[in-house]
């Protein structure tokens, strides 16, 4: 039972350091000395969210993510395995920026009311850390709030980010017609592995992955999950794990990761992969990945997000179309404005599937996929998922093929719904995914890179005195500016001066930072846009500044 004692005395174990905080796309994230009060204060939000619903189980995952070792943060997972919904965000900042321990328990009180939550009622919350030193004391925090607000709480220790995901999904469809799965760490790679071996009937890949776990909670995790895979001559897949040090914390997405990769634009500076081998980098929680190789020139060559959803859009597509079923699924693409716009193009003009462009953070991306049968998307950094309607999977249940090819497509088919992470975008997963397509277009990385040719494109980060003053125009996700005036008609009459431009500025969600990316036909083109575009946007940020 939850008394207010036991918050006041509990709180103040945890005091406001009096910083701002703010749950963005990615919960809280920060130095990870200053989040202990703000941690304490999401296990009563985690509490109050699964009170409100009833006493569906809510997850709570610490982890930074690619961020530095020295940083840590912690975001909150709805009952379905999807993030906290939007409405509930700013409920979360309320509660972090409360100052003293007394306004935090008139806050959350005033809370309670105001969603209609009785702080009586059953409470669960489940929680898992990536494998950052400051974890276990965050955690110490999280348990406090949760015994202090009387909620049931299971700890899952180390995880990577969506497998909590999974598991909470896993935990609140039990017994339903919906069931996702065992709602263990085994169960998940149990589920994994036979939707694997499934997919992967008759066909195999060819020499191995090399995978970059960034030595971060995905090497473990993928160590554990090759077990349940079957090997290369077995018809499966032969797994090279590298960079998977997580003994030593501070090495945490050094030099090596998803990030690294896409950002640096080349392989991790340890990486002894020869050309033309095949290489993976996951980031530090295990939800993005990109794979890339070097060229017979020594040239990097990335495959990102972008990559990855035109991939496993044009399998889904020939599949349906194999089973007999194009008509009767509505599949279509996600992105944002950072995709490249020759793989907007591959999806439209060569798949003949319908494109949506989405504000930045996954939720919207999900969001918007919702509305698709099948809904594949992604974001140019690689983290992304393909979900199935309800609809679709009881289509694909149901469905009684018409002869061998059918059968065998819809056997795939089927065995993707269980092989993709329906929650969230899963690294582990989605790699598994693209060795599956691989091995059944029986294609090299240099193949897949060749299916379209991307444009140039930069992407630059503006320092301004106040982002907030870059605000975007409504209902055209992120890609028009509406303040400060007249920067967008400027960025408009340069960008068409350049040979298939493209151009916008936005300001970042995650840093303090407006964010410039441009593309053209050429290389010298697309950077001379982005820097005549990064100078509009830091003349208009001085004159408003
Ligand atoms: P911001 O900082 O809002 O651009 C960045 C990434 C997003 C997303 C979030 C959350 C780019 C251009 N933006 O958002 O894709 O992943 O971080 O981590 O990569
Ligand atoms: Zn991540």
């Amino acid at each position: 039972m939850a008394s207010n004692k036991m918050i006041l005395e509990a709180s103040a174990k945890h005091p406001q350091p009096g910083t701002a905080f703010q749950y963005g796309t990615a919960g809280f994230r920060m130095k990870a000395d200053l989040l202990d009060s703000v941690v304490f204060r999401v296990g009563l939000l985690a509490a109050l969210r699964s009170r409100k619903l009833n006493g569906q189980t809510i997850g709570v995952m610490i982890t930074a993510s690619h961020n530095p070792p020295v940083d840590n943060g912690v975001k909150l997972v709805d009952p379905m395995g999807e993030m906290l919904e939007g409405s509930w965000e700013p409920h979360a900042t309320l509660l972090a920026n409360a100052k003293t321990d007394q306004e935090l328990l008139d806050t959350y009180n005033w809370l309670a009311r105001e969603v209609k939550a009785n702080t009586d009622a059953p409470a669960h919350v489940i929680f898992a850390r990536d494998t950052r030193a400051s974890g276990p004391r965050l955690v110490e925090c999280l348990t406090d709030a949760l015994k202090a607000a009387g909620a049931e709480y299971t700890d899952y220790k180390i995880l990577t980010t969506p497998q909590l995901h999974y598991l909470v999904r896993c935990v609140n469809t039990k017994g339903t017609q919906y069931e996702y799965g065992e709602a263990s760490e085994e169960g998940y790679y149990k589920k994994l592995g036979e939707a694997f071996k499934t997919a992967m009937t008759h066909r195999k890949t060819s020499g191995s992955v090399t995978v970059d776990c960034a030595n971060g909670v995905g090497g473990p995790k993928l160590r554990e999950l090759i077990k349940y895979l079957p090997r290369g001559a077995e018809g499966g897949v032969d797994i090279k794990v590298v960079n998977d040090d997580v003994v030593n914390p501070d090495i945490l997405n050094s030099n090596c990761g998803a990030d690294y990769v896409k950002t640096q634009q080349r392989a991790p500076p340890s990486s002894k992969a020869n050309p033309m081998d095949r290489c993976c980098s996951l980031d530090g929680d295990a939800d993005r990945v990109v794979y890339y190789f070097i060229d017979e020139s020594n040239t990097f060559r990335l495959l990102d997000g972008d990559r990855i959803a035109t991939l496993a859009a044009s399998f889904i597509r020939d599949l349906a179309r194999g089973a007999g079923l194009l008509d009767e699924l509505n599949i279509g693409v996600v992105q944002t404005a950072y995709a490249n716009g020759a793989s907007t193009n591959f999806v439209t003009q060569n798949l003949k599937l319908p494109v949506v462009c989405t504000s930045t953070g996954v939720k919207h991306l999900h969001h918007a996929a919702m509305r698709f049968d099948v809904g594949v998307y992604f974001e140019a950094n690689g983290h992304g998922t393909v979900i199935f309607s309800d609809r679709a999977l009881r289509t694909l249940d149901k469905y009684e093929p018409k002869s061998p090819a059918q059968h065998d497509a819809l056997k795939i088919l089927r065995a993707l719904t269980d092989l993709i992470n329906q929650a969230v975008g899963d690294a582990l997963s989605d790699m598994l995914l693209v060795e599956v397509i691989l091995a059944h277009k029986s294609i090299t990385v240099n193949e897949w890179l060749n299916t379209y040719i991307d444009l140039p494109n930069r992407l630059v980060r503006v320092e301004v005195p106040d982002r907030n003053n870059f605000t975007t125009v409504e209902g055209t996700a992120e890609r028009r500016l509406a303040s400060p005036a007249k920067v967008q008609q400027l960025i408009d009459e340069l960008v068409g001066k350049y040979k298939q431009g493209r151009a916008f500025a936005r300001a970042s969600g995650t840093e303090d930072a407006v964010r410039v990316y441009a593309e053209a036909s050429t290389r010298a083109e697309a950077d001379d846009l982005a820097s005549k575009v990064a100078g509009i946007v830091r003349s208009q940020a001085a004159s408003t500044a």
